[in-house]
């Protein structure tokens, strides 16, 4: 079977799967080449949206330094493998290591992608499990694990993620997230610059806080700073404010809503005027913050990783959703909702499971969540020697070496291990340490449907993507990966990707199939999100419970920090629109310009450091130092530095192609795995006490 690897010329229709607001993309395919991308005006998600990443899908295609056959390293030498050598060689040394260490002495860690691509996030599981480990880690635990965390506190699930309806609503107040960088997350809303527009079009306001005044301060009404970490504070002032002055009105929800006397007595200590010092915003701001929202016809608080990638994310989480409850705006239009996709991942979901603490690593005993532990424990679980101690891994479309906190011993850590496989496309800084790596198709080499993000959808739509370019015979989809090594490991076949999605669809809420969806080839629209509750509650009482004990409980922990001394300068990141976290540096047309690994800081701080602008700077926190440009601006609050996240490419002479003139240094060689939300064991990368102090003469940057 020899397929001609080159489609025919035409109009493609697909789904972007390059981050979450999923657009719709129309592609032109002229000579076996993609000659076009734009966004699909038809689409009843996207309209039409498109950024420069979905504009230059196509190269990650043609991308040279794309893997496309198996790989195995002796030494710093890397030579090609069959598949099935490949793969009869990995089930071999992964059982070896187990036999002889324990099954959870292989450790496997899932990064961003497995979440982009339907083939990976529905087979690599039955993978995972075959392995029979407990030592199970991803990018949550970096990301957006206090979400799920207050979400399976207070609603029963960690799915059920309340979603701004910003289409609808008439008052926004964000905190800790840049949709015009990031295109929105956790609520996948593509076009986000012009969906706020027409919030103000509308005659409503949108209001941001964030100790950056970024991309996303220009589509705002307002925008104050805040301090790094200590947003819990606020929230708790603006619930303070609205039990006060009697503005809460949780309506309807309150037939089936336990906690609120404790939610008020939490909010009680925090008045305005009290946190005003600690959070940077004035207590007259404060208050007029909660009465506008409380005030607001339809209105939203959101929060996204600034608030979840801290030291109180799992507050921060919980606050949010506290305040639309009594605001009234939960399960309401033009508040915070729950979409309700056609493939439902809750459709077979439990009542009263309990989702936290059911084990502990082993080395410092932090918690499991959803049964993965904290990233911030992956390099001590293989540095620390003793029984249990880490010996293999496994990374699936993941870079913890540039992702996670101290990169740094995690790549030493790497060297040392038995045996490790990658199952990515590109060689980089953490694959590099891999035995064996073994590289899926990818993008438009693959049929995608979005599982998670309509989850977290402001739209319920539905859409099919299949593949625009056929595959060699000697590549392989990440699937038949999976099913390769489960097979190999426990003798189980699994059910295709096809078939699971048939099923989920069939079963769905929706009633639909592949065939159908097939047949709109810019998407399904099922309208708006609509009001859910309590039927989707999946609490053991099938109510919301507004006070989780466990939340209640780290109160005097925030508590600390009121008063506390604060570092002269703490470390926050940012995203930047041309960039999809450390993995698409290798496209020229994303990486021209200037230098964007710098450390932005305050004009401020620059004169009080003796640092100007250009200059080259030393970073340091507890666990490290990198070196990169100055950048002086005026969008930064005094006393916080930034450095984006996923650059150090350069790390032990890694040459991924063109990215090296943006190799950069690494964020996470600062990130301090000591450093977290001791509630869900999410990192706090947010808020790294660090010095900076000048290297170099002006213009003079460090060579990573
Ligand atoms: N300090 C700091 N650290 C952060 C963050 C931050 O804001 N600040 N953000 C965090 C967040 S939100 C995230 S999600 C993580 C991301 O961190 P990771 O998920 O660890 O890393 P990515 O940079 O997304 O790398 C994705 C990898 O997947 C591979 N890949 C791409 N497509 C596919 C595919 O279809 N199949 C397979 N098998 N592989 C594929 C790429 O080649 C790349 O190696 O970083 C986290 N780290
Ligand atoms: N272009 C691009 N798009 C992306 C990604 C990417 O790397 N590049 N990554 C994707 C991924 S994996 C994710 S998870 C999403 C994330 O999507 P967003 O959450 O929108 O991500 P960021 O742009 O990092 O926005 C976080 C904001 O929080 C602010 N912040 C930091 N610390 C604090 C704090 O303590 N308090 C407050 N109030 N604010 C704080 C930062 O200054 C920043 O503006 O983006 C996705 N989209
Ligand atoms: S916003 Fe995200 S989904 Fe849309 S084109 Fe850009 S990368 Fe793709
Ligand atoms: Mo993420």
């Amino acid at each position: 079977m020899t397929a001609s690897l080159t489609p025919t010329d035409g109009t493609y229709f697909r789904a972007c799967n390059l981050c979450e607001a999923i657009c719709g993309l129309q592609l032109t395919v002229r000579g076996g080449a993609v000659v076009d991308v734009r966004g699909d005006p038809d689409d009843p998600l996207s309209r039409g949206h498109i950024c420069p990443k979905g504009a230059v899908i196509a190269d990650i295609h043609t991308d040279p330094d794309r893997l496309k056959r198996p790989l195995r390293r002796d030494g710093e030498t890397w030579t090609e493998l069959g598949w099935d050598e490949a793969l009869d060689y990995v089930a071999a040394r992964l059982r070896e290591v187990q036999a002889k260490h324990g099954p959870d002495s292989v450790a496997v860690y899932q990064g961003n992608p497995s979440v982009h691509n339907s083939g990976t996030l529905l087979s690599a599981g039955g993978f995972v499990r075959s392995l029979g480990s407990r030592s199970r880690y991803s990018a949550t635990s970096m990301d957006q694990l206090p979400h799920h965390f207050a979400a399976a506190e207070m609603f029963g699930h960690p799915l059920l993620l309340p979603i701004p309806d910003v289409d609808r609503t008439d008052y926004f107040l964000m905190l800790g997230a840049n949709p015009l960088a990031s295109n929105g997350s956790i609520m996948t809303a593509p076009g986000m610059a012009g969906r706020l527009k027409a919030v103000r079009a509308r005659g409503g306001k949108v209001v941001l806080l964030d100790p950056r005044r970024t991309e996303s301060a220009a589509a705002a009404d307002e925008h104050h700073f805040i301090r790094p970490g200590r947003d819990a504070l606020f929230l708790l002032a603006l619930l303070n404010v609205i039990f006060a002055e009697d503005l809460a009105e949780v309506g309807r929800l309150a037939e089936f809503t336990d906690g609120l006397d404790e939610l008020r007595a939490a909010a009680e200590p925090f008045t305005p005027q009290r946190v005003a010092a600690a959070t940077g915003v004035d207590a007259a701001t404060i208050q007029r913050l909660a009465r506008e929202l409380a005030g607001a016809e339809r209105g939203v608080i959101y929060g996204r990783i600034g608030l979840s990638l801290q030291a109180f994310g799992g507050l921060c989480q919980w606050l949010l959703n506290a305040l639309n409850l009594v605001t009234g705006n939960l399960d309401r239009e033009g508040g915070a909702m729950w979409p309700l996709p056609a493939f439902d991942l809750l459709g077979r979901a439990k009542k009263g499971q309990s989702y936290h603490h059911r084990f502990f690593s082993r080395v410092r005993g932090l918690p499991e969540f959803d049964g993965e532990l904290p990233v911030a424990a992956l390099a001590e679980e293989f540095q620390t020697q003793g029984e249990g101690q880490l010996k293999a891994f496994v990374t699936i479309a993941g870079n913890p070496v540039l992702s996670t906190p101290n990169g740094e011993a995690l790549d030493e850590a790497l060297a040392s291990a038995e045996f490790m496989v990658s199952i990515d496309p590109y060689l980089n800084a953490t694959t590099r340490r891999a035995e064996v790596i073994l590289p899926p198709a990818v993008g438009l080499e693959t049929q995608h449907y979005d599982v998670v993000f309509h989850h977290f959808a402001v739209r319920n739509t539905a859409r099919i993507s299949d593949p625009i370019f056929p595959i060699a015979e000697d590549q392989r989809f990440d699937y038949q990966i999976f099913e390769g090594l489960r097979q190999r490991l426990s003798g189980e076949m699994g059910s295709s990707p096809d078939e699971r999605l048939e099923l989920g669809l069939k079963h769905g809420p929706r009633r639909t199939s592949l065939a159908e969806l097939r047949a709109a080839p810019h998407g399904s629209d099922y309208g708006p999100m609509q009001p859910c509750l309590p039927d989707r509650l999946l609490t053991a009482s099938g109510r919301i419970n507004a006070a989780p004990a466990v939340m209640l409980a780290d109160l005097p922990r925030l508590e600390k920090v009121l008063n506390a001394q604060v570092p002269e300068l703490v470390l926050i990141g940012r995203r930047q629109l041309r960039s999809n976290n450390s993995w698409m540096h290798n496209v020229p047309r994303l990486m021209r310009g200037a230098n964007r690994c710098t450390l932005m800081l305050s004009g401020a701080d620059a004169a009080r450091l003796g640092i100007t602008d250009g200059q080259s700077v030393e970073v340091r926190s507890r666990v490290g130092a990198v070196t990169v440009p100055a950048e002086i601006t005026d969008t930064l609050m005094a006393g916080v530095v930034s450095l984006p996240h996923g650059f150090g490419h350069g790390k032990a002479g890694v040459r991924l192609g063109v990215a090296i003139a943006h190799a950069g240094a690494s964020l996470n060689d600062l990130t301090d795995p000591e450093y977290l939300d001791e509630l869900t064991g999410n990192t706090a990368a947010s808020g790294v006490a660090v010095t900076v102090k000048a290297t170099g003469a002006v213009g003079e940057s460090a060579a990573d």
